[in-house]
């Protein structure tokens, strides 16, 4: 963003708070305005009729919510706008936005933190009665003896991390009468709704340019308020403006994914049975809301009880805002967080009964013969063969011999794990939509509304075209991101793009070839859209770690991972997607979180504090596949993009568990730092009345 050419552009940089939740007495705008190379600073008052778009109404909110673009008498977290500094140079823009001052009344008591219990959520779910107490089904289920476990988790907030920060460049036409914007985004045709109604014109006078930025995972998913702000700075001024964000503001005030806590019961009775499920979810949710903000607790309260057969499930979430930086959809947005909760509850329990967990799958995994399966949260899973799978996890996993090579280094004193985490990834629905042209010279133009950010769609899609049409790729231009070349679509989400984008694109195909053999003379410019039911990718990724007893520190010895996406087009991209998402999950598993203190001031606001794993932090990995075409489009595709996210991290954590559990449940928080681990297997210790050993830390340092 910081080379595209614009003639004239100017340099902004947000001055952004340094309080969680202040009254704003003053701004000393003015003395920004003398500063070396300021052109202008807008603050409030420039932008006080404007809001953040509403959200996606999936699930409804229970009191009305709105936010500015930025703080007007009030700061809402560490790194809100306060101003917006426009000047000759981006260095010049930046120095100006560190020196704002002014009066800050900071208010303790009205400070919000995540999860801090508010009785009033601003989204609460509840499903299936699940056996509550006094239903139907606990009467039923009380007569089956069996097993019932717990199980508490709290996931941290974590960065999004693309390679690049936020960025956008905002250019008016001389007339004022249309923008052209650049920015990073998944959704373009929302980004540019959302401009145009900010803006108060009609969609026609945005022209979107969603670029390449290195990632989006969820963060890039909805319009954010900075560039709501250069849209009408950029108007206001008559200049053209573009912002370059630094990774420290990055960490304050871009989406970040998770944050969630997670309580659940298991019951299970004797025969192996799953009986009834109880889960409790809590997302945490920043000072706005962006677009998405709502689908990570409606992702994980649906997907429950995963791929098992269990009918009896009661779910509860809810969320409430905070006052921190906005949370959205995040590589997996739900997906993880329910197979997290569902696969360690099934290892528990099989430890509780006496089971090898994979017996106790085998026992309640739903089978090829049962689908299309509807589950008892109405989601409909539609194709697969889910103990096939997990099979052929076994297989490469070498499971029996990983068991007996397990017995024997636990009777040499070591302290190694096997987890296994069985994910299902729903992938999408609703529409997207293809434009295609045939050139006088035999040559194609592919535009689509679902973009990329780095998953290589151009290649996919373009080959797609090639496929469909009997030419050579090279006879094929894609464009992305552009509002002008491209049709509407819903986006680059939810793993959607192969399965729903390339369903439209072979539609589009199909039709330009029968329109052609009717004698329909070139060019011939055709629009197609493709609706779909959901596909759900399936997979299993299976573990074995190491723990270091003096450290806690664990190691991966071996990580399996079969996923099945359905049809793939193209395996080595495919095979990115997969390896992305699998460093991804490591990260939140073992290293990454966002740490915000009692005062909501952000604690980990660079990369020094901040830890994301780098290409050798990754455990070798092998990778298998197997194909359950998606009845549900064109070609038999499911999604690949979050699968690492959701199954590693669950894998990785039953295999940890596992590892202390000669010693019992242990407590484990994350991420599964060494330091975690060392304080689990410690209080595991102190239940232990005859460990010697036990005592070998002086109290103090805990
Ligand atoms: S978290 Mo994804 O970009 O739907």
């Amino acid at each position: 963003m910081a080379n595209l050419p614009a003639d004239g552009a100017l340099h902004v940089a947000f001055a952004r708070s340094a309080h969680a939740c202040a009254r704003i007495r003053r701004l000393d705008l003015e003395a920004l305005r003398r500063l070396p190379g300021v052109v202008a600073v807008l603050g409030p008052e420039s932008f006080a009729a404007a809001r953040m778009p509403a959200i996606n109404p999936l699930l409804p909110l229970s009191r009305p919510f709105e936010a500015g673009l930025m703080a007007s008498d009030q700061t809402r977290h560490v790194g809100q706008v306060l101003a917006v500094v426009v000047a000759h140079s981006a260095v010049q823009a930046w120095q100006a936005a560190q020196q704002l001052e002014g009066e800050f009344e900071p208010q303790p008591d009205r400070l919000r933190l995540d999860f801090a219990g508010s009785t009033d959520p601003l989204l609460a779910l509840h499903h299936g009665d699940g056996g509550a107490p006094g239903s139907a089904a606990d009467a039923a289920q009380a007569s089956v003896p069996g097993v019932t476990v717990d199980i508490a988790l709290h996931l941290p907030r974590v960065a999004a991390m693309a390679m690049e920060p936020r960025s956008a460049l905002m250019h008016w036409d001389e007339a004022g009468q249309l923008l052209q914007a650049w920015l990073g985004s998944q959704a373009p045709s929302r980004a540019r709704a959302d401009l145009a109604a900010c803006l108060q014109v009609r969609p026609e006078q945005v022209r979107l340019h969603a670029v390449d930025v290195g990632g989006a995972f969820g963060a890039r998913a909805s319009i954010a308020p900075e560039e709501l702000l250069l849209a009408l700075a950029s108007r206001l001024l008559g200049r053209p403006l573009r912002w370059v964000s630094r990774r420290s503001e990055e960490f304050m005030a871009a989406p970040q994914g998770r944050g969630a806590r997670l309580q659940g019961q298991l019951q299970v009775g004797h025969d192996g049975r799953l009986q009834a499920l109880r889960a409790d979810l809590e997302a945490a949710l920043g000072a706005w809301l962006p677009f998405s903000a709502v689908v990570p607790l409606r992702n994980a309260a649906r997907i429950l009880p995963g791929p098992y057969h269990l009918r009896q499930v009661a779910v509860q979430g809810r969320a409430d805002i905070a006052d921190a930086a906005p949370v959205n959809i995040y590589r997996g947005a739900g997906r993880p967080e329910a197979a997290l909760l569902m696969e360690a509850l099934i290892e528990r329990a099989a430890r509780r009964l006496g089971m090898d967990p994979l017996a106790l799958r085998r026992i309640n995994l739903v089978t090829a013969a049962d689908m299309p399966y509807c589950s008892a949260s109405g989601e409909v899973l539609d194709s697969g063969d889910y103990p096939q799978l997990l099979e052929r996890a076994a297989q490469r996993f070498d499971y029996e011999a990983a068991r007996r090579s397990q017995q024997q280094r636990r009777a040499q004193g070591e302290w190694v794990g096997i987890g296994t985490a069985f994910y299902v990834e729903p992938c999408g629905q609703g529409w997207e939509a293809a434009r295609l042209t045939w050139h006088e010279d035999g040559s194609l133009t592919l535009g689509s509304g679902s973009p990329a950010q780095g998953q290589g769609h151009e290649t996919t899609y373009g080959a797609l075209v090639a496929r469909e049409m009997g030419v050579d790729p090279a006879q094929v231009t894609v464009i992305l991101g552009d509002s002008l070349a491209c049709p509407e679509g819903i986006g680059a989400l939810a793993s959607r793009s192969t399965a729903i984008a390339g369903s439209a694109i072979v539609q589009a195909c199909r039709d330009l070839r029968a329109a052609r053999a009717q004698g329909q003379p070139l060019p011939i410019v055709i629009e197609r859209r493709f609706d779909s039911r959901e596909a759900w990718s399936h997979g299993c990724v299976m573990v074995s770690v190491k723990i270091d007893e003096a450290t806690g520190a664990a190691q991966i010895e071996r990580l399996v991972w079969v996923d099945d996406a359905g049809v793939i087009l193209e395996p080595v991209l495919a095979r990115g997607q997969l390896l992305g998402g699998l460093a991804q999950g490591f990260g939140q598993a073992m290293m990454e979180r966002i740490v915000y203190d009692a005062q909501g001031q952000l604690v980990t606001g660079s990369l020094m504090d901040y830890a994301v794993p780098r290409a050798d932090d990754l455990p070798e990995v092998l990778i298998d596949s197997l194909c359950s075409p998606s009845p549900n489009n064109l070609l038999g595709a499911k999604g690949v993009g979050e699968a690492g996210c959701i199954g590693v991290p669950a894998a990785l954590y039953n295999a940890v568990a596992d590892a202390l559990s000669p010693l019992g449940e242990a407590r484990l928080d994350w991420p599964l730092r060494a330091e975690t681990i060392w304080r689990a297997l410690r209080a595991l210790r102190s239940l232990e009345p005859s460990r010697p050993d036990a005592t070998s830390v002086p109290a103090s340092n805990s």
